[in-house]
C-alpha cells in the first residue's frame, strides 16, 4: 500500500522537576542549599531514512511522545534527560503544523534530523536561590511541559522523470519497459491508482528515476477522474514527458488539456524541462498517419512505442540531454 498522507501527534517531554535539599554532613554546619535541576524532558524528532519509500509506518503508529525528564537530586544532582522520540520518514517528506499550516520541515537528504516539538525545560532546584538574606531556600521550580503538536506528514517522491498523460496514453507501458518495475497494465482509463517509481538503467553507473502517476482528465483540478492531489509527487521532478496517444483524434487539444491542469495545480509546473512523446506508433500502418503536434515553444517530440521499442532510445537520449548527464 502506498501511503502519501497522514496526519500524527507528537508530544515531546516534559521537564523534570528541580529539587529542594540541604547539605547535611558531619562537621560542615549550615551546609546550605543543594537541590539539583531537573533533566530537559526528550525531544520529537524527524529522521530521513532512504530505505522507506512510503508513510504507512505513520498510519499504524500515529502517536509519538518523548520520555520526560528525571527530577533534580540532593548533592547538586542533574535529573536525567528525557529519550527523545525518533521518526522515521522517506526522503521527500514536509511536516506542517496542522493548526496553523506552517511548514515545519521538508526532510529530502538520507540522514536529515529535525526537531518538530522541543521538550520541556527542566526546573532549577534550591541550590540557585540562596541570596545573602535567603540563605534557606525551600523554593524550587517545576519542569516545564513539553511541545504537543497535531502534524500533517506529507510524501512527495523524489524522482528525476515524471510521466504525464490521459488515461490509457500508455504511461505504464512506458516504465515498465524502460525498467524493472510491475505497474498493472489494462486497456482500459484509470488502471493505476497511486504513484509508481521506476529506476531507469543507464550506462553501467548512471540511472535516473522515473515516475507513473494516474492519468489526468480535463476538469481534474475540480477533482473529475483521480483529481490532481497526485501531481504533487511531479512536483520535485525535473523533467516531465507529455504522452500523448497517436490514436487521439486530437493530440494538440490533448497537450493543451494536461498542460491546463498541470497549470492549475501549480503554475510552477509548466516551467519545468518538457518532452513530449507520442505513444503506440506501432499502431499506424504508416508513418504519414502520424499526428502533428503543434507547440508554439521548442520542444523535443519523440515518436515511441513501448510494445515493438521503436524511438525508446531517442526518447531515453533526449531525456539525458534535459537532465543533463
Ligand atoms: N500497441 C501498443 N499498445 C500500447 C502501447 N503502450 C500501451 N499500450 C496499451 O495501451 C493500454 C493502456 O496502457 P497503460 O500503460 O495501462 O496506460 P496508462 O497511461 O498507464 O493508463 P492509466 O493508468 O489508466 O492512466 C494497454 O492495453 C497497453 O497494452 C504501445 O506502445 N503500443
Ligand atoms: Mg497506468
Amino acid at each position: 500500500m502506498f501511503l502519501d498522507e497522514v496526519t500524527i501527534f507528537v508530544k515531546a517531554g516534559r521537564g523534570g522537576d528541580g529539587c529542594v535539599s540541604f547539605r547535611r554532613e558531619k562537621h560542615v554546619p549550615r551546609g546550605g542549599p543543594d537541590g539539583g535541576d531537573g533533566g530537559r524532558g526528550g525531544h520529537v524528532i524527524f529522521e530521513v531514512n532512504p530505505h522507506l519509500h512510503t508513510l504507512l509506518d505513520l498510519r499504524y503508529k500515529q502517536y509519538y511522545s518523548a520520555g520526560r525528564g528525571s527530577h533534580g537530586m540532593g548533592k547538586k544532582m542533574h535529573g536525567r534527560n528525557g529519550d527523545d522520540a525518533v521518526i522515521c520518514v522517506p526522503p521527500g517528506t514536509t511536516v506542517t503544523d496542522a493548526e496553523s499550516d506552517k511548514t515545519i520541515a521538508e526532510l529530502t537528504k538520507p540522514g536529515q534530523r529535525k526537531i518538530v516539538a522541543l521538550g520541556g525545560k527542566g526546573g532549577r532546584g534550591n541550590a540557585h536561590f540562596a541570596t545573602s538574606t535567603n540563605r534557606t531556600p525551600r523554593v524550587c521550580e517545576e519542569g516545564v511541559a513539553g511541545q504537543e503538536l497535531t502534524l500533517q506528514v506529507e510524501l512527495k517522491l523524489m524522482t528525476d522523470v515524471g510521466l504525464v498523460g490521459l488515461p490509457n496514453a500508455g504511461k505504464s507501458t512506458l516504465l515498465a519497459r524502460l525498467s524493472a518495475a510491475r505497474p498493472k497494465i489494462a486497456d482500459y482509463p484509470f488502471t493505476t491508482l497511486q504513484p509508481h517509481l521506476g529506476i531507469v538503467r543507464r550506462g553501467e553507473y548512471q540511472s535516473f528515476v522515473m515516475a507513473d502517476i494516474p492519468g489526468l482528465i480535463e476538469g481534474a483540478h475540480k477533482g473529475r477522474g483521480l483529481g490532481t492531489r497526485f501531481l504533487r509527487h511531479i512536483e520535485r521532478t525535473e523533467v516531465l514527458v507529455f504522452l500523448l496517444d497517436c490514436a487521439s483524434s486530437d493530440v494538440t487539444r490533448d497537450l493543451k488539456t494536461l498542460q491546463k491542469e498541470l497549470g492549475c495545480f501549480n503554475p510552477k509546473l509548466l516551467k519545468k524541462k518538457r518532452i513530449i512523446a507520442i505513444t503506440k506508433i506501432d499502431l499506424l500502418t504508416e508513418r504519414e498517419q502520424c499526428p502533428v503536434v503543434e507547440t508554439n515553444d521548442r520542444v523535443p517530440v519523440c515518436h515511441i512505442s513501448s510494445v515493438s521499442g521503436e524511438g525508446l532510445d531517442t526518447l531515453l537520449k533526449a531525456i539525458d540531454v534535459q537532465l543533463e548527464r
